[in-house]
Parts: C-alpha cells; sequence; structure tokens
C-alpha cells in the first residue's frame, strides 16, 4: 500500500523516494496540517500525521516529516522555528550569524510520523555537523552551509546524503520497523 507522504517539500520526498525504493512506494500530497506551536518535533509531526490520516480519510497511511538545524552557538536556534528562519531570514544570513561564532558546531534533526487505522509511531534522526560558508547546488534548505566530512550536504548526492543524514537515519529506523510489523 503507498504510503503518503504529506508535505510541501520536494526535497524531502526524493529523498524518502530513493531510500524506500523497493520496499514501498511513496506519493506526496500537500495537506496543510496545523503545526502546532512547540518546542518538540515529535510533538508537531505526531499530530501533524494525525490529524492528515483523520482528515485525509480512506485506509492509506501516512508520513509526516519534522525537521530542523539546531546551532550550538545559538542555543539551538533556529530549531522548530527553522522554516519559518529560511523564509525570512534565509539560509547566507543565518550563515553570517554563525560565521561571528567560534563554535560553528550545528545537527539536523527530523522526526518521521506515521500514521494510520492503528495509530501512531515516530522515528528519529540526527546527525552533527559544522556550519560552513555556502557551497553545492544539491540537496534544499540549509544543505549548502552543513559541512559533514569534509562535503556540505548540497555537494552530496541523494544516496549519499541519505547515507548520513538526520532523515536518512530515521528512515532506516521507520524503514526497519516498516518491515517487521504485523498486518
Ligand atoms: P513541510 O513542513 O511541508 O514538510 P518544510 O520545508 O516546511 O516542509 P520543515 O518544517 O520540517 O519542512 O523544515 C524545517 C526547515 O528545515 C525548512 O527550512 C527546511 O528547508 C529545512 N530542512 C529540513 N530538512 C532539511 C535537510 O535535510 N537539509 C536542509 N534543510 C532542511
Ligand atoms: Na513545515
Amino acid at each position: 500500500m503507498a504510503i503518503r507522504f504529506v508535505t510541501g517539500n520536494d526535497g524531502k520526498v526524493r529523498e524518502a523516494r530513493d531510500y524506500l525504493e523497493g520496499i514501498e512506494s511513496v506519493e506526496q500530497l500537500a495537506y496543510d496540517y496545523t503545526e502546532v506551536q512547540s518546542d518538540s518535533l515529535a510533538e508537531i509531526a505526531t499530530r501533524g500525521a494525525r490529524e492528515a490520516f483523520e482528515h485525509l480519510g480512506s485506509d492509506e497511511p501516512v508520513l509526516v516529516d519534522d525537521a530542523g538545524l539546531f546551532v550550538d552557538a545559538l542555543g539551538g536556534f533556529p530549531g522548530p522555528y527553522s522554516s519559518y528562519v529560511e523564509d525570512t531570514v534565509g539560509v547566507e544570513r543565518l550563515w553570517r550569524l554563525a560565521a561571528d561564532e567560534e563554535n560553528r558546531r550545528a545537527q539536523f534533526r527530523t522526526v518521521l510520523a506515521y500514521a494510520d487505522e492503528s495509530g501512531t509511531e515516530t522515528f528519529e534522526g540526527s546527525v552533527a555537523g559544522t556550519l560552513v560558508a555556502p557551497r553545492g547546488e544539491g540537496g534544499f534548505g540549509y544543505d549548502p552551509i552543513f559541512e559533514y566530512n569534509g562535503q556540505t550536504m548540497a555537494e552530496m548526492s541523494t544516496e549519499e546524503k541519505n547515507a548520513i543524514s538526520h532523515r536518512g537515519r530515521a528512515l532506516a529506523a521507520f524503514a526497519e520497523w516498516y518491515a517487521g510489523r504485523d498486518d
């Protein structure tokens, strides 16, 4: 049964399709679930997946992904507000904020929430890296300023990014659970 990935972000869908190829097909669905005000990616993703599943009807499961960039020297900012900050401040100016700091460590985190008629499950992934001046044409969002092992995520192929990224790790946990569930 196809999984409906509820997101407006094509990059997330490309990564999920690449990872889940041969396991399950992924359809992108634009439904604007309520993004609750919360510091917790898990809470945002869980409530979003539940709401989307109930609202959309049919028995096809849904997947929601709530992600953020957490900059150590900025107290974890922009974190759960990463989407808003990308749209307002932008990636380049966030880099300039971090460039003033000695400590340029940051983490990407994501929570995938899967909802079907039997409930909701969450899968988390994170990756630690270093913020750098923008490089690379691939990926999306903050990828050009996030360096891992000498490469920015925008310099990686989808497959390379999935092998080390927050989303790749969450997709790995999801795929393992999905293969073993009984229905
Ligand atoms: P949906 O909510 O519709 O899924 P979104 O892009 O708003 O799409 P998020 O709220 O989860 O998704 O994303 C938070 C921000 O973090 C947003 O600016 C993304 O571009 C960025 N982001 C998420 N995952 C990323 C990744 O793997 N690499 C770079 N930036 C990422
Ligand atoms: Na969002």
